[in-house]
């Protein structure tokens, strides 16, 4: 395909710049000595503070999850996002009036997100399960999480804007 190697050093340069992005925190939390009991307690909504707990992050914020928004633009920009931080997917449920409904896959590395390939995807959450409060994604793990909608056999991830990827970083992490 030759454009293949082309996105994936994009990609790498976008992962890049989102770890460089928390970079940019550093000094936030020096020096003031964070309170581990604290761990938890704080589902603050605002925008991500290293200094505090776990944040709950609404995807797309009050654009929730759906076609056409570019996703992978909104997780560079309201990253960093870190470790034991949940992410929140909010969207309709099929019915009468919404036969487009949306769902969550989590594509299992690089080239399978670069190229919405979900043969070895793992479905996270169904079209009926972004209702009401929505799904929730708790970023457990230092690793690359992929996220995609696995709706009309990849459309919305490859012509939809429906994927993003998420590095957490570790809270705290100025050393
Ligand atoms: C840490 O937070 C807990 C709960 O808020 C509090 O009881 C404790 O005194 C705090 N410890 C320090 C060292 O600030
Ligand atoms: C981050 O959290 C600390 C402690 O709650 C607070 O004092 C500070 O104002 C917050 N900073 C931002 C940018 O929200
Ligand atoms: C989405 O945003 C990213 C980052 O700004 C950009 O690289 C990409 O081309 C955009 N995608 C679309 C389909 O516009
Ligand atoms: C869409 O359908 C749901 C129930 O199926 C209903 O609650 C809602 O009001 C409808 N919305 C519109 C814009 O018709
Ligand atoms: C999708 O990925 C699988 C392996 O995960 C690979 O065998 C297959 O060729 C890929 N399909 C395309 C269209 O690249
Ligand atoms: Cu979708």
């Amino acid at each position: 395909m030759g454009s293949t190697s082309a996105q994936s050093l994009t990609l790498a340069l976008l992962i890049a710049s989102m770890l460089g992005g928390s970079m940019a925190y550093k000094g936030w939390g020096w020096g003031q000595g964070y309170n581990y009991s604290h761990w938890g307690h704080g589902h603050v909504y605002h925008h991500p503070n290293s200094t505090q707990g776990p944040n709950r992050i609404n995807v797309g914020g009050s654009e929730n999850w759906h076609f056409g928004f570019n996703y992978t633009k909104w997780a560079i920009n309201h990253g960093p996002f870190y470790l034991n931080d949940i992410l929140v997917f909010k969207y309709d449920p099929p019915s009468s009036n919404n036969t487009h409904p949306h769902s969550i896959y989590m594509l299992p590395d690089l080239a399978s997100f670069v190229n919405c390939n979900f043969s070895q995807a793992r479905m996270l959450a169904s079209t009926t399960q972004g209702a009401d409060e929505g799904f929730e994604f708790k970023l457990k793990s230092w690793q690359p999480y992929y996220f995609a909608c696995g709706e009309s056999n990849g459309y919305h991830c490859s012509n939809g804007g429906m994927k993003f990827l998420v590095v957490p970083v570790l809270r705290g992490w100025n050393f």
